[in-house]
């Protein structure tokens, strides 16, 4: 069960107030309440809580983008908590949300992530294209493409990346990894990315794997 603080955290994160949230993700953290606990207990429980009552209509956009709000401001407190950066970067990626998605708190915790596993991060934001994530990976020579989708209605747009990949020979140069609510394992294979992974968490874990293996082969 939930520490009282981080249950607090859950509540004011639904009603969208984000100085509370902050305030008390720093207190929690002073009182020794583990970073943890506090993203998954605390910001995404309340997060999917919001998400639910949407999906019923008994909120609607408002109220989620000011969630959504309370829930970047908690997360910007936990992160130096959450990652210990290497020294040594392990490689390169670029990372996104896909052409038409605007939702980015799943992504930006995977770029938190990755850059704790010692990733070099080019971030290219939401509503990204094809173009644009193949030419930011050439540009810095990256080793992953990273790609997150939160609507069905976007999910193809993670093919329409690796079919310009294959079209410009540019495939096998890049690991291609994919993630978001919506999308699964056999989602993954049919489209012909790499990895799909479940959370943040996993993807910096199969990422840092991933790079290794074909560094060391
Ligand atoms: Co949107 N929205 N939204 N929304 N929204 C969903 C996704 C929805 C499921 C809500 C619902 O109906 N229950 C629904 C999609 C339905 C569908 O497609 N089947 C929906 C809809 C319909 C919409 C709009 C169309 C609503 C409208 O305008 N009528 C609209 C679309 C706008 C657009 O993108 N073009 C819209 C808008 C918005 C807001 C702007 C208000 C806001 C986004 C704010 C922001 O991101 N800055 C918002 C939000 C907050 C949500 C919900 C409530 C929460 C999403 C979230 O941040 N979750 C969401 C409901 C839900 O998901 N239950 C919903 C927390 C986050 C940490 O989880 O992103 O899944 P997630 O990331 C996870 C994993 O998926 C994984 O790691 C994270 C955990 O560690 N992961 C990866 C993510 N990316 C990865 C990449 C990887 C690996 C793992 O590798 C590269």
């Amino acid at each position: 069960m939930a520490t009282a603080i981080v249950e607090e955290i859950c509540d004011y994160l639904q009603k969208g107030r984000a100085k509370n949230v902050k305030k008390l993700v720093e207190e929690a953290l002073e009182q020794g309440v583990d970073a943890k606990e506090i993203l998954n207990e605390g910001l995404l429980a309340g997060m999917m809580i919001v998400g639910g009552k949407f999906k019923r209509n008994e909120v609607f956009v408002p109220e989620v983008l000011v969630a959504a709000r309370a829930m970047t401001a908690g997360i910007t407190i936990l992160e130096p908590k959450l990652i210990e950066v290497g020294n040594e970067p392990i490689g390169k990626a670029v990372v996104g949300t896909v052409k038409g998605d605007l939702h980015d708190i799943g992504k930006n915790l995977v770029v938190m992530m990755l850059k704790g596993a010692g990733f070099e991060i080019y971030d290219l934001g939401t509503d990204v294209d094809a173009d644009t994530f193949i030419a930011k990976a050439e540009e810095v020579g990256a080793d992953v493409i990273g790609m997150s989708a939160l609507l069905t209605t976007t999910m193809p747009n993670m093919k329409d990346v690796v079919d310009a990949l294959k079209e410009r020979g540019l495939r096998e140069k890049y690991i291609v990894m994919v993630g978001g609510a919506p999308v699964n394992d056999s989602f993954a294979e049919q489209i012909g990315a790499d990895y799909y992974t479940a959370d943040a968490t996993s993807a910096a874990e199969v990422a840092k794997q991933a790079v290794e293996s074909r560094k060391a082969s």
